[in-house]
């Protein structure tokens, strides 16, 4: 087993709401910053410590802030640092890189959002320091945060603070951020910022406040660093508090960010920490009596998975439906904050059974989208919407092209993903459905969610090609399993692909039969009349969907005749690296060996067209076949729901803990990056469509559990047709 990388999972509620590091390891620091995310669903802010440390890597970002860079199109834009305190003792600079740390512990409390670091720390001079931090971004409302540091020290020593804000920020290297204005005065700091290629305004301001001693404050600063300064003598015995109440406010949301910024500073600094953190935290117990679930008998299980769910509560867009979830959220650099179908098929169920508001939003993300997809489809001389693979603020395909060989820095490789990765088409689709059917939202539907189903099945039915044989293909693609990549017709994209046609003649019955008036809309507007509609089912019909024996899929055309890897090997536990780094991206892709789930992904999406023998036959020669433990961080809750499918709890509970360890344990090396979003809604649709065995159907729903022998009780709740109903699983 994985060591714990300083934090502590101990037993025992609270402590299963609670992530604790004790210590500082320097080397863990990219991981523990990840870990150490907190935020609103509006911005999230990286756990990097308010006085910095060398080669930390600070972050805050804001959904909406995007701005251009090179090869990967766009990125959200890190934000001016808000969260930053510096602290001097006696003139000597604190930072946890000099004098000498006597203690520390961090903790983050998933209840609250709220994350606190004690340290007990000797400046070089000698004095003992005690040094207490809080911070939280406010969860009822989207631009507000505060930051508290409290400071004792057991002799009399002259302290200096300097709280501010700081547009000297980075992605990586890049610059984001020109500099339009920036005031201070005793009280409140403010900066106004502008993205240099997309020229989004934004607001920053602070409110400071100090307690507990007596000193004048003092407004400062350098260009691009407004600050609000304090100097004071500290006797021992005594405690000073200071007080940064902060306000991030974009020009999407207000038309004179900095002005608003600074009125929300001040606002909250006149209602006080207290008023804040109740409003916080009252919010965040409304979420919580939705989201949480409770497994009882595996404490790491129980805290990985509320830690999983936190994590998508503060990325998920909350309060705007023109965002999303990226594939590694809002807490890293990590694939420059794109939307992948990591989002609809990983991360929105979690949110159409718990929170459907949010579902919503990230599915509106999507129809807002559709420009972009259209005009993808049409550069490609197809119809419809065609999807991006990766999408940021437009709608746009913003997939690189090229990139760098993880296996040789020195070589490019092509990126095939945003050329020929379509099943992301119909993963959204699939998304709109299941969110319907648990929701019941037929407004939604109506008035969006038709439209996505239906010109996304435009694009199908002109991207299959009728051959020969009388069948409808789809040449040179790549499906979720991307050690394969340009193949010819996969069986997870093509069977995908004829759900979607004859979901969306469904779709257009209904919307014709039930809503007349948005179907004569939107009929026209998309082109379809009867012989599309004809065209649609006789796609879906002639679809090559070869069967073998015993119901097995073969995953694509020529798949079997590779050559089929010895399991030992696959299975070495000795072995650190994937097996593309093993054998290389040709070498890797001549073999039978899968990145991630592919045809048993298909199985677990559409249950309903496998009979039992056709599952264990899947089951049995593609779970051997996948790279579990170095392959994609996609595919261990997906084999964990299979597992249960097959009649194995404990082999899927083996595949549950690599995806509940993912991030807390960093078991991929690169949690640094940030969060691998799509394992955490993976979690918990392994727990609930997976150990708990919930099924919603068009009659209503049901559980087929099989939990792990140790776990003892299962609870938790989902919203079905806006009626809240609780489950609960006992051993
Ligand atoms: O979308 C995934 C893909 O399935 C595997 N590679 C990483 C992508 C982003 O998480």
């Amino acid at each position: 087993m994985n060591e714990l990388h300083a934090v502590d999972l101990a037993a025992g509620d609270p402590a299963t709401w609670r992530i604790t590091q004790h210590g500082f390891d320097v080397d863990a620091q990219h991981h523990s910053e990840t870990v150490f995310t907190i935020g609103n669903g509006q911005m999230c802010v990286r756990g990097s410590f308010e006085e910095g440390y060398p080669d930390d890597h600070p972050a805050a970002f804001m959904h909406g802030v995007w701005d251009d860079m090179p090869v990967s199109v766009t990125e959200l834009a890190n934000l001016p640092r808000w969260w930053g305190v510096d602290l001097w003792f006696d003139g000597q600079r604190f930072r946890l890189d000099t004098g000498r740390l006597l203690s520390f512990t961090r903790s983050l409390d998933l209840r609250t959002g709220v994350l606190s670091r004690s340290v007990r720390w000797e400046a070089p001079s000698g004095a003992v320091v005690e040094l207490g931090f809080e911070r939280f971004v406010d969860f009822s409302s989207p631009h507000r945060a505060a930051v508290r540091v409290s400071v004792a020290s057991d002799r009399p020593v002259r302290v200096r603070t300097r709280a501010g804000l700081d547009a000297h920020v980075e992605n990586t290297g890049l610059l984001h951020w020109r500099l339009v204005g920036q005031d201070a005065d005793d009280a409140v700091a403010w900066l106004h910022t502008r993205t240099r290629a997309t020229g989004i305004d934004l607001g920053s301001a602070c409110a400071v406040t100090l307690d507990g001693v007596e000193a004048d404050a003092v407004a400062g600063g350098t260009d691009g660093v407004p600050t609000v300064e304090h100097t004071f003598e500290l006797s021992s015995g005594r405690t000073a508090t200071l007080t940064k109440q902060v306000a991030v406010v974009s020009g999407i949301d207000a038309s004179s960010p900095a002005t608003e910024a600074s009125r929300l500073a001040r606002d909250a600094a006149a209602a006080g920490w207290d008023a804040l953190r109740e409003a916080s935290d009252a919010a965040w117990l409304r979420v919580w009596e939705r989201s949480d679930v409770v497994i009882e008998g595996d404490p790491e299980a129980q805290v990985a998975l509320r830690f999983s769910l936190f994590q998508l509560l503060i990325a998920a867009p909350r309060f705007t439906e023109h965002a999303s979830i990226g594939a590694k959220t809002l807490s890293g650099f990590g694939y420059r904050h794109h939307v992948f179908w990591d989002t609809e098929t990983f991360m929105v169920p979690p949110f159409s059974y718990t929170q459907p508001e949010i579902a919503r939003n990230m599915l509106l993300y999507r129809w807002h989208g559709l420009a972009g997809a259209r005009q993808k489809a049409r550069a490609n001389g197809r119809r419809g919407a065609q999807f991006p693979w990766e999408s940021a603020g437009t709608g746009e395909e913003v997939t690189p092209t090229w990139m760098v060989d993880p296996g040789d820095q020195s070589t490019l490789v092509r990126v095939w993903t945003g050329d020929i990765e379509i099943h992301i088409t119909a993963d959204i689709a699939l998304a709109v459905m299941q969110y319907w059917q648990v929701s019941g939202d037929d407004t939604f539907m109506r008035d969006h969610g038709a439209e996505l189903v239906l010109d996304g099945a435009a694009f199908w039915a002109s991207a299959a090609t009728s051959e020969d044989d009388g069948h409808f293909h789809l040449r040179n693609v790549v499906g979720p399993d991307e050690y394969h990549d340009r193949v010819d017709d996969n069986a997870y994209t093509n069977h995908l692909a004829a759900w979607h046609l004859r979901t969306a003649g469904s779709v257009a019955v209904w919307l014709a039969e039930r809503h007349p008036e948005r179907w004569s809309e939107l009929a026209p507007a998309l082109d379809l009349d009867a012989a599309e509609l004809e065209r649609w089912s006789e796609v879906a019909q002639a679809m090559h969907l070869p069967v073998g024996p015993d119901g097995l899929l073969e995953q694509f055309e020529g798949y079997f005749a590779l050559t089929d890897l010895d399991v030992a090997e696959l299975r070495d536990p000795a072995r650190t690296i994937s097996m593309q780094q093993r054998y290389g991206f040709e070498g890797i892709a001549a073999t039978q060996v899968l990145k991630q789930p592919d045809v048993l992904m298909l199985a677990y999406l559409l249950p309903e067209e496998f009979s039992g023998e056709a599952l264990a036959s899947n089951y049995a020669y593609y779970d051997p076949r996948t790279d579990h433990e170095h392959g994609s961080s996609l595919g261990p809750a997906i084999s964990a729901v299979m597992a249960c499918r097959a009649g194995e709890p404990e082999v899927g509970y083996q595949h549950f803990l690599r995806a509940a360890r993912a991030d807390l344990l960093d078991v991929r090396h690169n949690a640094g990056d940030g969060i691998h979003g799509a394992s955490a809604g993976g979690l918990w649709q392994a727990v609930v469509f997976g150990f708990a065995g919930l099924e919603v159907t068009a009659d209503g729903w049901h559980t087929t559990p099989m939990l792990p022998k140790h776990w003892t009780r299962v609870e938790f709740g989902f919203d079905h047709h806006g009626v809240h109903r609780r489950v609960v699983v006992e051993a």
